[in-house]
């Protein structure tokens, strides 16, 4: 069912129809081994994890602690939201405690009319509502793509806030400032700095962008950056500034630590014919998809992953086992533009013994995910977007 899935409406379509008959009725447990978990991952008991060998038996993902990375093992990605307490966090100067009565948000710099908000004056405005996935740019197969969520996010869509204040011309970026500081070491001064990340005004005035204030229907958590957070969809976990307290709308480049040093990629780039090595700021995710689990229920196999990317539409995820053909897997029909895409194929009769798998998944601009051959030579970890090949034992 998954590798003649040619039409994109038609077998999602029918899915969904027998999803819906099935619910409550006894054709349910029938249909169970026909489905691809994530169509329905509460029935995802009495499967079995096939462990994958290229996880070394050392590798461990630790219970959440205050002000430290988290990620998730991504073996055990069972449903389409991660739970808050699962999810992902980054942060680089700690976790700030905010209370949310005496925290406001301040606009200001080059707009008509500045303006400050309280949570209450917040949650007031016309509520925006998207599912948004995303990683963190130093995510990779080092962590087995550990840095990684999808979530429900409620809030206020920025450019509503950005059109009240009204931006002034000559502006040209917009700064988000997270209460989060740190002393930062600068040409050996010592510097107190805010976390901060600029967007463009073309890029902030993205009508999908929006102030989070929740999280999967609960308040946003305190690690996720209470009361409230910026969300960029379609961009990499940088930009998704926490505890956020100021927007500041300029005429000049802001070229803080988390713009222009950090999370910036070095790479070789042709530039008008002339091979260079060229620095970006980590933005737009790249394509990407990658295989998370192998499970098998009743006698079959299924091979389980996810895609992010910038919001452009897929054409396919296609996985290859060992040296056979591409095979093209099965895409969540319940996924949209930003939330991540959980794809899934069965694995027929496979042979015992070991086995390598790797994904790819194009989009319909014809983007193909590259081997980490094809990769651009880069000296930087930022951006692993390339295919990663699993190795496992039947
Ligand atoms: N204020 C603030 N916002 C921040 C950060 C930070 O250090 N401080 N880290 C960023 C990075 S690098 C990532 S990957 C995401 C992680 O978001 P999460 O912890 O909710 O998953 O938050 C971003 N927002
Ligand atoms: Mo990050």
């Amino acid at each position: 069912m998954s590798s003649n899935n040619d039409s994109k409406n038609g077998p999602d379509k029918s899915r969904r129809e027998l999803l819906k008959s099935a619910v409550g009725g006894s054709a349910f447990a029938a249909s169970v081994a026909a489905l691809p978990s994530f169509v329905f991952p509460a029935l995802a008991q009495g499967e079995k994890l096939i462990p994958f060998t290229d996880v070394p038996d050392t590798f461990r993902v630790g219970p959440v602690r205050p002000n430290a990375v988290h990620y998730l093992d991504t073996r055990e990605i069972d449903s389409y939201f991660t739970d808050n307490e699962d999810f992902y966090l980054v942060q680089h100067y700690g976790q700030p405690e905010i209370d949310n009565t005496s925290w406001r948000l301040r606009i200001t710099g080059m707009v008509d009319k500045e303006i400050e908000l309280s949570l209450e004056d917040l949650v007031q405005r016309d509520v925006f509502e998207q599912q948004v996935g995303f990683e963190c740019g130093g995510n990779g197969r080092r962590l087995f793509q550990g840095l990684i969520g999808n979530a429900r996010w409620r809030g206020v869509t920025l450019r509503r806030l950005l059109e009240e204040a009204g931006i002034q011309e000559g502006a040209k970026e917009i700064v988000f400032f997270g209460a989060d500081m740190a002393t930062e070491t600068i040409r050996e001064q010592e510097i107190d700095k805010s976390f901060a990340r600029a967007l463009s005004i073309e890029d902030a005035l993205r009508p999908e962008n929006m102030l989070a204030y929740e999280m999967n229907g609960e308040p946003l958590p305190h690690y996720h950056g209470k009361p409230v957070r910026l969300i960029v969809p379609g961009w990499y976990g940088v930009a998704n500034v926490k505890w956020l307290t100021q927007i500041h709308v300029q005429s000049t480049r802001y070229m803080g630590k988390f713009m222009g040093r950090d999370y910036v990629t070095l790479k070789k780039d042709n530039i008008g014919g002339v091979e260079r090595w060229v620095e970006n700021s980590v933005s737009e995710m790249n394509l990407k998809s990658s295989i998370v689990r192998v499970v098998e229920v009743g006698g079959s196999y299924r091979i389980q992953g996810f895609v992010l990317n910038n919001g452009t539409p897929l054409e396919s995820v296609e996985v290859k086992i060992d040296e056979g053909p591409w095979q093209r897997a099965e895409i969540n029909p319940r996924s949209t533009k930003y939330a991540w895409k959980l794809f899934s194929l069965n694995w027929e009769n496979p042979t015992s013994g070991q086995h390598t798998i790797v994904s790819r998944v194009t989009d319909i601009d014809g983007n193909v995910q590259p081997t980490l051959e094809d990769m651009p030579e880069q000296v930087t970890y930022w951006e692993d977007f390339a295919q990663f090949p699993r190795t496992l034992i039947i």
